[in-house]
């Protein structure tokens, strides 16, 4: 096993891991799962070629980190989407191997400049398990005198074969905001396909999704833990135009799977309270 911190991108610290189970990278831009490839696998986790790496700015790609709130902020415009945490600069406080895989720990906590968007204090420690499989695990501690009520998700983008031939399975019956065009409440019936733009809250529950992938023959597995809802989002094509760190054409070869505290799954933290919100991503040929 090695872990190399490298900084081949100037004050952008990336770890470079090889296992026996596979190899990848994390930003500390984020505690940003980059990439991961189990051994004897094709990529799991998708990476933008035109991703931007500089200080506050999200990568686009790999599992962002949206926290402490999904999406758009829910009454100042002028702040950032998807929150804060994902353009932060984490510390790497362990990093530890097993026949299994590589565990990183990573955590990050209030300071001046968060509480000038977010005026509490916290601590976020996310656990990363990497191995043939992926565990990840957002711990989110209110350290402040005041409640706090949070949305946030784990923001996997997965690599895939076409997703015009993929099919996502397990949300069957269950209601999902359809926040493309003017948002409206739906019921999913069947599996999702895909021919056009996909962006939807699925109250889930926290059942199985899956990712059923007929051009690189497996299955993916996202099964989520601490979370009632999940995101499934596909840019499609004139979307994936408007992103200029995604290639035009990449829209066909990743989707995203989201496991998310989102919409009416918010959480509330007393202080002192804690919540861990986290995903175990597995793949079957
Ligand atoms: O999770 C789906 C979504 O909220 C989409 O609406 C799209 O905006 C995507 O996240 C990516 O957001 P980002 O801020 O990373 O460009």
């Amino acid at each position: 096993m090695s872990i190399v911190h490298s900084e081949s991108i100037p004050q952008y610290p990336i770890l470079e891991i090889t296992h026996s189970t596979g190899s990848g990278r994390v930003a500390l831009n984020g505690a940003h799962l980059m990439e991961w490839t189990p051994t004897g696998q094709h990529p799991l986790i998708y990476l933008s070629p035109q991703a931007i790496y500089r200080s506050g700015k999200a990568i686009r790609g790999g599992v962002p980190v949206c926290w402490p709130w999904f999406g758009p902020h829910p009454t100042d415009a002028s702040l950032p989407a998807h929150g804060f945490a994902r353009t932060r600069q984490w510390t790497l406080d362990s990093s530890t191997e097993s026949p299994a895989g590589v565990t990183l720990v990573l955590s990050l906590t209030d300071d001046a400049e968060t509480r000038q968007w977010w005026p509490q204090a916290f601590r976020l420690e996310m656990t990363l398990g990497l191995g043939a499989t992926v565990q990840l695990s957002l711990r989110m501690i209110n350290q402040d005198p005041q409640q706090m009520t949070i949305t946030a998700a784990l923001h996997t983008y997965f690599v895939i074969g076409d997703i015009r031939k993929l099919s996502v399975s397990g949300l069957n019956g269950a209601p999902y905001l359809d926040t493309v065009g003017t948002p409206e409440q739906r019921t999913q019936v069947g599996d999702i396909h895909f021919s056009g733009e996909v962006d939807r809250i699925y109250a889930s529950g926290n059942n199985p999704v899956e990712i059923h992938d007929p051009v690189l023959a497996r299955r993916i597995t996202v099964q989520g833990a601490g979370n009632q809802s999940c995101v499934v989002w596909n840019p499609w094509i004139e979307k994936a135009k408007s992103l200029a760190d995604l290639p035009d054409e990449d829209y066909l070869c990743f989707v995203c799977v989201e496991t998310t505290n989102a919409g009416e799954d918010c959480i509330t933290l007393a202080p002192g309270a804690e919540h861990t919100l986290a995903v175990t991503l597995s793949i079957t040929s």
